[in-house]
C-alpha cells in the first residue's frame, strides 16, 4: 500500500488534489534500543492513513527526538522500546518534554512496554497526555482521537483509567507480603547435591563455532513469533486454519518461505556463534566462574536475584544460582554461556527495501532474521546437551524442543529467570563476544545488530526456568553490595522489577 500511495501522490498533486495530511507524528526506537520491527509497522499503519510519519529510526536520544519533534511542528511523538531499560528512557523523553514545554501527547508502544508501566512510571512526568498503545492496530484509532475535536475528553479518559490502575496496583502490592531475602534464601531448591555427579563439558574456555549454516537452522525455527511480527495472534501451524486470519496468515507464511529460500540460496545472513564453558560453583546467590579446574582464580562472578513472593505451598524460592553446585558441597560443576546472532547486513538490506518504499520485504528480512537467530540459540543448546557439554541423548523431535521438554536451560539476561541486563557485560567479557561474532552492547545493553541471543547454559536436572517477579530493598541493597555498584546504580537497572515506586 506504501508503494502504490508513494506511486500515486505525483498524480493527486498535479490533478490539484488534496495533499493536506491528517497530521504529523515523530516515531522513534528509544536511545540504546536496536529493535524497530513494531515501530515500522506502526509507522506503515500510519502513513497508510494518511498521517505524516517522520521516523528517526533507533537507538534515538531524548534531546534529537524533541529536536526533530519542534523541527516538524510534530503533532505527536511516538517512542518505542524492545527491552527494560528503555523503559526507563521513555521515562526520561516525557520528563524532557515536561522541562522543554511541550504540549503534545506521547506515545507509548514496543514489547516490554505496558499499560502498568505507563500509567505509574511514566504519566506522571508529563501533563499533557501520555498514551500506551499495545498494536499497531490501535494506532490509528488512538491517533485519530488525540488529533480530532475531543481530544481533551479521550486524555481525561486515559487519565482517569490509569489513576485506577495506580490505585489497584498500590493496594495489590499493600496485600502482599514477601519474604525477606534471608528467608527466601532458605527455602532455596533443595537439590541433593550429594548423589550429584556432574558431567564435564567437553572443552573448557571459548569456541567460535564457524560451521553452522542456515540450512542446519531452517528445521529449528519456531513459527509462531513470526506470525505475532505481523500482529497475528494464534500459534503454529494451528493459525493457518483460523477462520478470521487464515487465509492472512496463509499467505504471510508463504511470502516468508519464498523470501527464506532466497536469504538461503544468496546467502542473505551468516549465523556467527561463539560459546564457553568454565569450572564453576554457586557461593550465595552468585556464582564463581573459574579459570580452570584448580577453582583458585575465579575469572568472573555471575550475579543473581532471588525470588521473594511467599508461597502458600513447599515450593522453593528460585535463584539460578541454586542450579550450580555450592561450593561448599566440592563437586565440580561447570557453568556455559553463549552469544548467536544472525543479524550482520540486515540493516543495510532492509534500508536498500526502504528506499524503494518496500517496507513489506524490510519488515519480512527482519523478522526472518529474528526468527534465525532464535533457531541458531535453540540449534547450539541442542548440540551442546547432546554433544558440546554431552550431558543427555539426542531423542527429541523439533516439537518437544519448542516445548522444552529437555534437560538444561538457557535464560537470556532479560528474561524473567534474569531481569538484570547489566549481565550481559559479564557474559561478552568472558566470551570476547564483540570481538570474535562482531556483536556489541548499547548503552542500554542491547545487542547491536538485533538479531541476536545471548545467555547461559545450567545443565542440572532440576534447572528450570521461572520468574523472579518483584524485587525488595533487602535483596536490592545485598545486590548492589555484591555486585560492587551503588544501590542507585542497582536500582535503575532493576527498575521494572522493584517492588517500591522508584
Ligand atoms: C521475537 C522476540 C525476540 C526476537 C526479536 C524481537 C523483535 N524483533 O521485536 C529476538 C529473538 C532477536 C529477541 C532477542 C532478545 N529478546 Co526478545 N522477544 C521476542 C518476543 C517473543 C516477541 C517480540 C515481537 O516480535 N513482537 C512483535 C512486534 C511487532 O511487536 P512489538 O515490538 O511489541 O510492537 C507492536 C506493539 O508493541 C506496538 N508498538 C511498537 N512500537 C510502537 C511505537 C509506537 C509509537 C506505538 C504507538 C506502538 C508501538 O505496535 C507493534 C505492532 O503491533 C518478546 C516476548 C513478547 N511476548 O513480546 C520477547 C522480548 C521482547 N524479548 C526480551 C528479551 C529480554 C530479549 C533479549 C535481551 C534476550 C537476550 N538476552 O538475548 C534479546 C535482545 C535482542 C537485542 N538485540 O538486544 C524481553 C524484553 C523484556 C525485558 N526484560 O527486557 C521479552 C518481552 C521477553 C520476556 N518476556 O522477557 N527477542
Amino acid at each position: 500500500m506504501k508503494k502504490a500511495v508513494a506511486h500515486l501522490e505525483p498524480f493527486i498533486q498535479s490533478q490539484g488534489g488534496d495533499q493536506r495530511k491528517a497530521g504529523k507524528v515523530v516515531l522513534a526506537t528509544a536511545k540504546g534500543d536496536v529493535h524497530d520491527i513494531g515501530k515500522n509497522i506502526v509507522g506503515v499503519v500510519l502513513a497508510c492513513n494518511n498521517y505524516d510519519v517522520v521516523d528517526l529510526g533507533v537507538m534515538v536520544p531524548a534531546a534529537k527526538i524533541l529536536q526533530a519533534a519542534r523541527d516538524e511542528e510534530a503533532d505527536i511523538i511516538g517512542v518505542s522500546g524492545l527491552i527494560t531499560p528503555s523503559l526507563d528512557e521513555m521515562v526520561h523523553v516525557a520528563a524532557e518534554m515536561a522541562a522543554e514545554d511541550f504540549t503534545i501527547p506521547l506515545l507509548i508502544g514496543g514489547a516490554t512496554t505496558s499499560r502498568l508501566h505507563t500509567a505509574v512510571k511514566i504519566e506522571s512526568s508529563y501533563e499533557h497526555g501520555v498514551v500506551h498503545v499495545p498494536d499497531a492496530s490501535r494506532a490509528v484509532g488512538v491517533v485519530t482521537e488525540l488529533l480530532g475535536e475531543g481530544s481533551q475528553d479521550y486524555l481525561d479518559a486515559t487519565s482517569a483509567e490509569y489513576e485506577t490502575i495506580r490505585v489497584a496496583r498500590a493496594a495489590g502490592l499493600a496485600k502482599k507480603k514477601p519474604l525477606p531475602i534471608e528467608e527466601a534464601r532458605a527455602n532455596r531448591a533443595r537439590i541433593a547435591w550429594d548423589s550429584f555427579s556432574p558431567v564435564a563439558p567437553t572443552f573448557e574456555g571459548t569456541r567460535v563455532l564457524a560451521d553452522i549454516t542456515l540450512t542446519d537452522l531452517r528445521d529449528y525455527i519456531d513459527w509462531t513469533p513470526f506470525f505475532r511480527a505481523w500482529d497475528l495472534a494464534g500459534s503454529y501451524p494451528k493459525i493457518m486454519d483460523d477462520d478470521v486470519v487464515g487465509k492472512v496468515a496463509r499467505d504471510l507464511f508463504a511470502d516468508g518461505q519464498r523470501m527464506l529460500d532466497m536469504i538461503i540460496a544468496e546467502g542473505w545472513l551468516t549465523p556467527t556463534a561463539v560459546l564457553g564453558f568454565w569450572p564453576a560453583n554457586a557461593i550465595g546467590d552468585d556464582i564463581a566462574v573459574y579459570a580452570d579446574e584448580s577453582r583458585t582464580a575465579e575469572l568472573a562472578r555471575l550475579h543473581t536475584l532471588r525470588q521473594q513472593v511467599r508461597h502458600s505451598d513447599d515450593r522453593p524460592n528460585w535463584a539460578l544460582a541454586d542450579f550450580v553446585a555450592p561450593d561448599v558441597t566440592g563437586a565440580k560443576d561447570h557453568i556455559g554461556a553463549f552469544a548467536v546472532s544472525t543479524g550482520a547486513g540486515v540493516a543495510e538490506r532492509c534500508a536498500a527495501f526502504e528506499a524503494e518504499n518496500d517496507d513489506y520485504s524490510s519488515i519480512m528480512l527482519k523478522a526472518l532474521a529474528d526468527r534465525f537467530a532464535e533457531a541458531c540459540a535453540e540449534y547450539l543448546h541442542h548440540r551442546v546437551r547432546t554433544d558440546l557439554w554431552g550431558y543427555q541423548g539426542d531423542t527429541f523431535t523439533n516439537h518437544e524442543l519448542i516445548r522444552e521438554r529437555y534437560q538444561g536451560i538457557r535464560p537470556a539476561p532479560g528474561y524473567p529467570a534474569c531481569p538484570d541486563h547489566t549481565e550481559k557485560a559479564t557474559i561478552f567479557a568472558l566470551l570476547d563476544a564483540a570481538n570474535v561474532i562482531g556483536v556489541n552492547l548499547t548503552e542500554s545493553f542491547a545487542m547491536d545488530p538485533a538479531a541476536s541471543v545471548s545467555g547461559l547454559y545450567f545443565a542440572h536436572p532440576e534447572s528450570r526456568y521461572f520468574g523472579v517477579r518483584r524485587v525488595e530493598q533487602d535483596q536490592l541493597v545485598d545486590y548492589a553490595a555484591r555486585k560492587g555498584t551503588s544501590v542507585e546504580v542497582a536500582a535503575k537497572w532493576l527498575a521494572p522489577v522493584l517492588a517500591d515506586e522508584r
